[in-house]
């Protein structure tokens, strides 16, 4: 554990008092403006909530996944998007420069990343490349010293908030899959790197996407993660396997904000003349939610503790994102239904929360992607115990 466990216990609370008395009651004016304020994103720059998991050395929190997750269980009782504002920050757009930068990367970008005042953004998926991310086709041509890259990249999280990404392209055409790709670091505002028009989306309105197009984008040498050709794709999956576990427990927080206000709500609707919270198919959905809310949480913890120990998690790491996306998704949907009506309804913010978590089940692999790496791992594991 980086922090002593009061140490931990005060951020947890006072991100639980800022969740509560600032971000929640502004959840409708982000839904309607698709804006997160200034007000609040400069509060959760002062709380050092962009800075989760830079180490302390770089001028972030320095926090472990493990306490990363407690954290995060906290924030995301709040609407997704405020969780979306760090989020790249603190994993995505920041982590390839944490696990293959190199020391002169790690400090050219990592304090901006820590504090907030530079917003990372993790570029990968292309219009033809989604599930299969080692079929991208953005090519990274050399010439001389630099690099000339030609591609699009799609629904890239924050790409219109961004001043640094990290993309990945193909530096051999000629070696076909995941061999070929290396990572970049490119800044806003290089000639021949720019961003398109909103993607207009079906929930998480407030966190932005857009496609990042490059066109004959020329960097230098130094801009090549680690300094290193080809480790790219295993860069981009190492990534992943952090940010599943992250992602499960921004499941489990929204999970435990719907769980509460659904029981909040039966307690205070009334039918046949009781609080409908009396009636036993109304508990049954309660209960249901809670279990597995619990389960999640009981699962990232581990998870997250076993990562921060050096055990190699990535197919735990894709339970949690399968498992914990999946719950939620369950849970908002009987968060709907204890509702009613009200459950349809814009003002109560429960259709709303529906929708945003619709999302967890796509991005940073599908349920589907989860799937097929849990399973190859069973497979792997049993044929070499066997032969
Ligand atoms: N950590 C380190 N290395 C990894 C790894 C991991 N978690 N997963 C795979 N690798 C390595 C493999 O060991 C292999 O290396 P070697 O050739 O040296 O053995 C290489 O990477 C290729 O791996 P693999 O053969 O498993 O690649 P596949 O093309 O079969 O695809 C999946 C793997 C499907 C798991 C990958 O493409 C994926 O995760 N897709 C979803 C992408 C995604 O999440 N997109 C969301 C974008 S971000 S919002």
């Amino acid at each position: 554990m980086a922090l002593d466990k009061g140490t931990l216990e005060q951020l947890t609370t006072a991100v639980r008092r800022f969740t509560e008395e600032q971000l929640i009651p502004n959840e409708r004016l982000v839904e309607e403006n698709d804006q997160i304020p200034e007000a609040i994103l400069t509060a959760m720059r002062d709380l050092g909530l962009f800075g989760l998991s830079i180490p302390e050395e770089y001028g972030g929190l320095g926090l472990d996944l493990a306490e990363e997750c407690a954290v995060i269980f906290e924030l995301c009782r709040a609407s997704p998007a405020y969780r979306s504002a760090i989020g790249t920050n603190v994993n995505i757009g920041s982590q390839g420069i944490i696990i293959d930068g190199t020391e002169a990367q790690k400090r050219a970008y990592l304090p901006r990343l820590a504090s907030g005042d530079l917003i990372g953004a993790f570029a990968l998926t292309e219009p033809d490349s989604g599930s299969d991310a080692a079929s991208i086709s953005t090519s990274a041509k050399r010439d001389g010293d630099d690099y000339i890259l030609n591609g699009t990249k799609r629904y890239i999280t924050n790409a219109p908030e961004a001043g640094l990404f990290t993309v990945f392209a193909r530096t051999s055409p000629d070696v076909p899959g995941a061999d070929g790709i290396s990572g970049f670091l490119i800044e806003a505002g290089t000639p021949g790197l720019s961003v398109g028009a909103l993607d207009r989306k079906m929930g998480q309105r407030g966190a932005h996407s857009a496609d990042v197009i490059l066109e004959n984008c020329r960097v230098g040498r130094d801009t090549l993660i680690g300094g290193q050709e080809g480790i790219g794709f295993k860069t981009a999956m190492r990534i992943l396997d952090r940010s599943r576990i992250h992602i499960g427990a921004v499941c489990v927080g929204v999970a435990e904000r719907l769980i509460d206000q659904s029981t909040r709500y039966a307690l205070e609707r009334k039918q046949f003349g009781q609080p409908i919270a009396d009636f036993q198919l109304i508990q049954a959905m309660l209960a249901d939610s809670r279990t597995e809310a619990y389960a999640a949480r009981c699962m990232v913890e581990t998870t997250a503790r076993r990562r921060d120990n050096g055990e190699r998690v990535a197919a735990d790491a894709s339970c949690c994102k399968l498992f914990c996306t999946e719950m939620v998704g369950r849970v908002a949907d009987r968060a709907v239904q204890i509702h009613g009506g009200a459950g349809y309804i814009s003002d109560y913010g429960v259709e709303r929360m529906y929708r945003d978590v619709r999302l967890f089940r796509l991005y940073e692999g599908t349920s589907q992607i989860q799937q097929v790496i849990i399973a190859r791992d069973m497979i792997r594991q049993m044929s070499a115990a066997l032969s």
